[in-house]
């Protein structure tokens, strides 16, 4: 027996996007429905992105769910960049008039469930199976199984906001897709631990033995990152190893007060830049990570994920509210001409900073001499700023 649903728009994934999507459709009149594969304990438990730019604060504050975020988030000017233990700052709000907002994107997903919960829409959790059906039709479908029985939500639209491993961007027709893609030989090894941060604002530290950044999630949890292998396992790296390894990578001038403690968690992360194009097909439209993936280098990741929100939020409302179906039209290309910036400056920064080239190569001189141009250029620490801090939607 199948059970059909019916629905305006129908999203898969309850992640930022998803989440974002949903609440902001909400705001407009527009119904929506998310399937989730994972359970919301899963969700919620997730350790990602920390950075928000000005422009995904304002898709919160638009959305009704910014209050704990101007309650507990941390407004920072600007980054200190350290490299081969030599410190600068590059200053956003004195450069380009912009901060940005270090929250979790954990407490993001988790005061969106929240708000949804309240009583704006079903989010089906641990939705098995979900598949898409007649994308290129006027009814297009998904079907799910839920606790062994099978549904069917029919739908207007379907937001394709299942990541880089969900269903969607498979559904897209492979003869009318282009992917591009590059890989890192390295990872991202991440500690989260209840311990004060070891500075005001994070540190993005060049050096021999590799990357490392110093962020953080409250004044009482930092959050650290340093490069490492592809093939780096979590057992070979004891706490102890991590902070040792921070402590000469984030360099002594002045040497940060990394203070020491118990991880809560460890995990090693793959880098990547990715994107696939069209990011819609008929009815279908995918926003975030299910489209494009960046290196964590920039903190782009999750602030993409909004913008491509923004532009398909402001594309159904029109179709809804005036019958005018040309920004839907055009979302890919709306969306994508903000990706490829963001892909390009992720790329850059990753570059930039991460021990890449032997030492003696004319490639690692590049690096050397672009760090040093950086450091001592307003016009490049703008360029860098206004990145950052985030190019408007
Ligand atoms: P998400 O992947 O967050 O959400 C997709 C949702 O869809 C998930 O809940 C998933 O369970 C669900 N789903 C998948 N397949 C499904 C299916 N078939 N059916 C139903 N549901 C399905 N970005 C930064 O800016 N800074 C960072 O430091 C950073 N660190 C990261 C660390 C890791 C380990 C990862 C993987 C990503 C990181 N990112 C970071 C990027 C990250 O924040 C993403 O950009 C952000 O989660 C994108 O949000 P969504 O597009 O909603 O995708
Ligand atoms: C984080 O706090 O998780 C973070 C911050 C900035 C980045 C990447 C990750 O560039």
């Amino acid at each position: 027996m199948t059970t059909q649903e019916r629905t305006q728009v129908g999203i898969i994934g309850a992640g930022p996007a998803g989440l974002l999507l949903a609440r902001l459709l909400r705001v407009h009149g527009i119904d929506s429905v998310i399937l989730e594969a994972r359970s919301r304990d899963y969700v919620e438990a997730r350790i990602r992105a920390g950075v928000l730019e000005q422009g995904t604060v304002s898709l919160m504050e638009e959305a009704g769910v910014a209050d704990r975020l101007h309650r507990e988030g941390l407004v920072h000017d600007g980054v200190e960049i350290t490299v081969a233990g030599r410190r600068f700052r590059v200053d956003f709000r004195e450069l380009v008039g912009k901060t940005v907002t270090v929250y979790g994107q954990t407490e993001m997903t988790k005061d969106l469930i929240a708000a949804r919960l309240a009583g704006d829409g079903p989010i089906v959790w641990e939705a098995a199976d979900v598949a898409l059906h007649g994308i290129d039709s006027e009814q297009p479908s998904l079907s799910y199984r839920l606790a062994g029985v099978d549904h069917t939500l029919v739908c207007d639209f379907i937001a394709g906001c299942d990541g880089f491993h969900g269903v969607s961007r498979p559904a897209l027709p492979a003869t009318k897709s282009r992917t591009f893609e590059r890989t890192y030989p390295f990872g991202w090894l991440g500690i989260l631990a209840d311990v004060p941060p070891c500075s005001d604002e994070l540190i993005y530290a060049s050096h021999a033995r590799g990357f490392s950044l110093a962020s953080m999630r409250s004044p009482t949890r930092s959050r650290y990152y340093i490069q490492c292998a592809l093939d780096e396992r979590i057992e070979d790296w004891p706490d102890a190893r991590v902070w040792d390894e921070l402590e000469l990578r984030l360099g002594s001038d002045p040497p940060p007060r990394i203070t020491r403690g118990p991880s809560i968690e460890k995990s090693v992360a793959p880098l990547r830049s990715f994107v696939s194009t069209p990011m819609q097909h008929g009815r279908l439209f995918l926003a975030g990570d299910a489209a494009h993936i960046v290196p964590p280098t920039g903190a782009k990741g999750l602030n993409l994920a909004a913008s491509d929100v923004h532009y398909l939020c402001r594309a159904l409302i029109a179709h809804y509210e005036k019958r005018y179906d040309g920004l839907l039209a055009a979302y890919s290309d709306t969306a994508l001409a903000r990706v490829w910036k963001a892909e390009r400056f992720s790329w850059w920064m990753t570059m930039l900073l991460h021990k890449l080239h032997p030492e003696e190569s004319f490639e690692a001189q590049m690096q050397r001499a672009e760090l040093d141009y950086l450091a001592g250029s307003r016009a490049a620490q703008t360029a860098l700023a206004e990145n950052y801090a985030g190019l408007p939607f």
